[in-house]
């Protein structure tokens, strides 16, 4: 048996430690660690709800906005407010674009060279590139000028004496598959990708004042005031330059990451047999379509076992099959609970227990979610999988397409059970990533129809009462189920808690020892090379992790976090 120990883990957000034990070439156990100590839920003690959303979004610098949203909500549903249309509109734009800002920087930028050798790219003869790159779509940088160009600057990176951005990648390794043509094509996309996501977030940046870390939130609505004739505030003809960089991401979406997400899958048909580990998928439903939360443009829910004949809905923000599922278990994290546990959210308490890592005591910072005292997968395949279950049409649309895509190239049939898998992941974030595009324009439609209407309202005040109140809000954030849980009393926040989707999937074993998603997706990987164990790395890249948003504690026995001195 080998202990191969991957600390940190690399092109993720955060601070997280892979440990594998390797026998025969394959992972027999596997254990997930997030190493970093810091916090925000306990800073948001004694202060007014109002202010929740702004110090929330800072549990991270990726996933800026759905901190923020998520916030709002929760303390909205506190108050069981109902939000004007244009907020809701507007705010489901900004998630939106966030989403696909997320989904195709992952792909390209933080998990494809886990796929693609860039130095084979160098072999590649860049007019047969071009060729290949016709024959899939009509993208319209898929020409022999811009593969020549593409070639000509990764020969300028080597023959500088350096790689640049490409700098310590598995260069060679036994597992990278595609020949150097596909490598060349995959690296012009991966340089042309840096330049479109910028679409989605100056989306952002035009209704949520800019990005990172939006500025236009408010408990009861949005900051936008609406007019149609003045230049100082949200006008038509900003958002008409929305439109624009609406129509140049779905451009992208749909002719270059649904292509190549495809071919990825068809060239490693293998890795749809390895990576599916827990198989309970957790998702809910979002884009809200009226001022109370209980419409959505997208359904989740919960499947049991991978059966989606097992499914049951999420329905509204309030719904009690969500708020009376979720615990949170610290057996094996770094924390002890007053009286045992699991704790529910509005329940939860933050007391550190730092012990070092033991194999089969406590080993990581992150707490260990349940959902009806099972772990749960949640992310984009969860969410694809919910939505296939409920019949929701644009997810069969675009989920049968990539399939019929895959199985053409690979010349085999591949089937949704190859969704359970490393792969499948990938496949789910792209078909995500196209449903969200349709929405955004849908959203964007509805915004203006509705000022079309006459409707400027974006706010609506919020009133606090005497004594207790909680609420929950949660949001589908791009890694999956976001929650924030707060309780409120006499206006003032008395406990919050935020259960985060890396939280689920990154999590340590819970208190029956069971192993959590990226665990669990490890077991029986191969492992060509224990000295390079790229494939760890692509079980965990495909669920895109945030450690940061993972672990978002703090110590209360020791409140001051940082001390500064003014010289
Ligand atoms: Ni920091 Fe996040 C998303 C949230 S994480 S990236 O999506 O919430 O798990
Ligand atoms: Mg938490």
């Amino acid at each position: 048996m080998t202990r191969v120990t991957i600390d940190p883990i690399t092109r993720i957000e955060g601070h997280l430690r892979i440990d594998v034990d390797v026998d025969g070439g394959r992972v027999k156990k596997a254990w997930s660690s997030g190493q970093m100590w810091r916090g925000v839920e306990l800073i948001l003690l004694g202060r007014d709800p109002r202010d929740a959303w702004a110090i929330t979004q800072r549990i991270c610098g990726v996933c800026t906005t759905v901190h923020a949203v998520t916030s709002v909500r929760a303390v909205e549903n506190a108050l069981q407010m109902e939000v004007p249309l244009n907020a809701q509109y507007i705010r489901n734009i900004i998630i939106l674009a966030h989403s696909i800002h997320d989904f195709i920087v992952h792909f390209y930028h933080l998990s494809a060279l886990d796929w693609v050798d860039v130095t084979s790219a160098l072999k590649a003869d860049p007019d047969k590139t071009a060729s290949l790159a016709e024959s899939l779509s009509n993208w319209s940088l898929n020409n022999k000028h811009e593969m020549r160009k593409t070639h000509e600057r990764l020969k300028n990176f080597v023959n500088g004496g350096q790689l640049g951005i490409f700098t310590n990648g598995y260069w060679g390794h036994p597992a990278m598959k595609l020949s150097p043509e596909v490598n060349l094509l995959a690296v012009a996309h991966y340089l042309q990708a840096l330049e479109v996501q910028r679409h989605a977030n100056k989306i952002v940046s035009i209704l949520g004042g800019k990005s990172p870390h939006i500025q236009n939130v408010a408990v009861g609505g949005v900051a936008n005031p609406l007019a149609t004739d003045s230049q100082a505030v949200l006008t038509v003809e900003r958002l008409l330059a929305v439109k624009e960089h609406i129509d140049a991401l779905n451009d992208f979406i749909k002719n270059v990451y649904m292509v190549d997400v495809a071919a990825v899958g068809a060239f490693y048909a293998d890795w749809t047999k390895y990576g599916a580990g827990v198989t309970n998928y957790l998702s809910v439903p979002d884009i809200p379509l009226d001022t109370k939360g209980t419409k959505f443009a997208f359904p989740g829910g919960y499947i049991a076992n991978k059966d989606l004949g097992s499914y049951k809905a999420i329905k509204t923000f309030g719904d009690e099959f969500w708020t009376k599922g979720v615990e949170e278990g610290v057996k094996h994290s770094w924390y002890d609970y007053n009286k045992g546990g699991p704790l529910h959210p509005f329940k939860g308490e933050t007391k550190p227990n730092y012990t070092d890592f033991k194999d089969d005591g406590k080993y990581s910072w992150l707490k260990s979610p349940t959902f009806y005292g099972k772990p749960a997968q949640v992310g984009p395949l969860a969410r694809v999988l919910n939505m296939l279950a409920a019949d929701y049409a644009p997810a069969k649309k675009y989920a049968t397409g990539t399939l019929d895509l895959v199985s053409t190239l690979a010349h085999t049939k591949v089937g949704l059970d190859a969704m359970h898998s490393t792969i499948g992941r990938h496949a789910a974030r792209m078909i995500s990533c196209a449903i969200n595009v349709d929405l955004l324009g849908d959203q964007w439609n509805l915004l203006m129809g509705n000022i079309a209407k006459g409707d400027m309202a974006t706010f609506n005040k919020p009133v606090f009462p005497k004594g207790e109140v909680m609420g929950v809000g949660f949001h589908e954030a791009p890694r999956g189920a976001l929650s924030h849980w707060v309780v409120i009393d006499d206006g003032k926040i008395k406990n919050y808690q935020c259960v985060v989707p890396s939280t689920w999937n990154a999590c340590p074993r819970n208190d029956k020892d069971e192993p959590g998603p990226y665990e669990a997706s490890l077991l029986d990987n191969p492992i060509a090379d224990p000295e390079k164990p790229l494939e760890v790395l692509r079980t965990i890249h495909s669920f895109d992790p945030c450690i940061a948003c993972a672990i978002h504690l703090t110590d209360k026995e020791n409140d001051t976090a940082v001390t500064v001195k003014a010289v």
